[in-house]
């Protein structure tokens, strides 16, 4: 079938929107029509050429749809169904699937990051050649080929928009506070950036019971919007940053610090504002190759805890429906989390809008 896409052809160049082709389900695979897609910076770390994939490729790794078909073999999910997709497809089998961790599955890591399928072909192409997507998914399109490990199954009463959120700002934000720091009630919580990711890690903190919740941003209008999502303070992010969050902690840093942004520099500010003893947990992708400085003179001396996080050290498969529920429940804010629409033809200015950080999360919706 022909479906619309947006094409990138050559690292920091624009999204072209391009007619492709897709080929149907194989076995193990499903056609997803696409509902929702969020712009997320992760996308552009590949148009800027800081995160290594094929080309051309099509980027989007956070979306939801509907089933539309399903190849041979496929049990997880039928048509019809509402689905988020998962970024991070797990084999449930290999040696860090056993152990609870399928967000490190060693199966499926080289293959996302090859762009193509497991079998190693590509389910996309433009006039005959192939197209590469990204994580196995390439959500900047009408419609989906993907693995059904990467097709999480959803109620279909919540707008798939929000159920696009959930595949990877709100995992990787609300995830990050609960499940890879265990933040504990009464814990204080600084987060640098309040963007689409920082602030589900500040609505994670919350339901942790944490309090403080500091939220640092370099950009003022965040500020309001950061209480909103349950921070007690906000601070524009200068030089006396570390010392405020100092006297909100009695002096010594905060409990648990989180890096939502992928700055080097940023990383080793939030290690600074670690209190002895305390965790630092880095959610922001910094770009590949990048070497941040964080000074095992101290770490050694003030035992303080380097935590990375990738995709809030979830279970796709039994986390989107609960994020979900709470959604359902009031009790995480994912309404208010998308600030603009756009169409697909749109997505340059999206992702302009995200560059200036004037928005939470854009949406394209189709
Ligand atoms: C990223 C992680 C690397 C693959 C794409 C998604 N996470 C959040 O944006
Ligand atoms: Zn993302």
């Amino acid at each position: 079938m022909k479906m619309k896409a947006a094409v990138l052809t050559e690292t920091n160049t624009p999204f072209r929107i391009e007619t492709v082709d897709l080929q149907p389900p194989q076995a193990g695979e499903v056609l997803v029509k696409m509902a929702a897609s969020g712009v997320c910076h992760s996308d552009w770390h590949i148009v800027e050429g800081l995160s290594y994939y094929p080309l051309p490729i099509i980027c989007g790794h956070e979306g939801a749809g509907i089933v539309e078909a399903v190849g041979e073999g496929v049990t997880s999910v039928k048509p019809g169904d509402h689905a988020t997709l998962n970024f991070r497809a797990n084999c449930g089998d290999c040696f860090y699937c056993q152990r609870g961790k399928p967000n490190l599955c060693e199966v499926y890591t080289p293959v996302l990051r090859s762009g193509l399928q497991i079998d190693g072909t590509s389910r996309v192409s433009l006039n005959g050649e192939p197209i590469f997507v990204m994580t196995g998914l390439g959500c900047f399109a009408e419609y989906v080929v993907i693995p059904q490990e990467a097709c999480v199954p959803i109620r279909p009463d919540v707008p798939l928009e929000v159920a696009a959120l959930v595949g990877c700002a709100v995992s990787t934000g609300v995830g990050a506070a609960i499940y890879t720091a265990d933040v504990r009630p009464g814990e204080s919580v600084a987060v640098y950036g309040a963007g689409g990711v920082g602030l589900n890690i500040i609505m994670g903190a919350a339901m942790c019971g944490a309090d403080p919740i500091i939220a640092v941003d370099t950009n003022s209008s965040k500020m309001e919007i950061a209480r909103e999502f349950g921070a007690t303070h906000s601070l524009y992010s200068d030089d006396t940053t570390i010392d405020e969050i100092q006297k909100l902690t009695a002096g010594r840093g905060a409990d648990h610090v989180f890096e939502s942004v992928g700055l080097v520099a940023l990383q080793e500010t939030a290690f600074a504002a670690t209190r002895p003893g305390g965790t630092l947990t880095l959610v922001g992708l910094t770009p590949l190759g990048s070497g941040t400085n964080l000074p095992g003179s101290v770490i050694t001396r003030t035992e303080k805890v380097i935590r990375g996080s990738f995709y809030g050290s979830v279970l796709p498969q039994r986390d989107f429906p609960i994020f979900l529920d709470l959604y359902r429940n009031g009790k995480l804010k994912l309404d208010e989390l998308v600030t603009r629409r756009y169409r697909l033809d749109e997505i340059n200015e999206a992702y302009q809008d995200m560059l200036t950080g004037e928005v939470a999360r854009g949406i394209i919706v189709f």
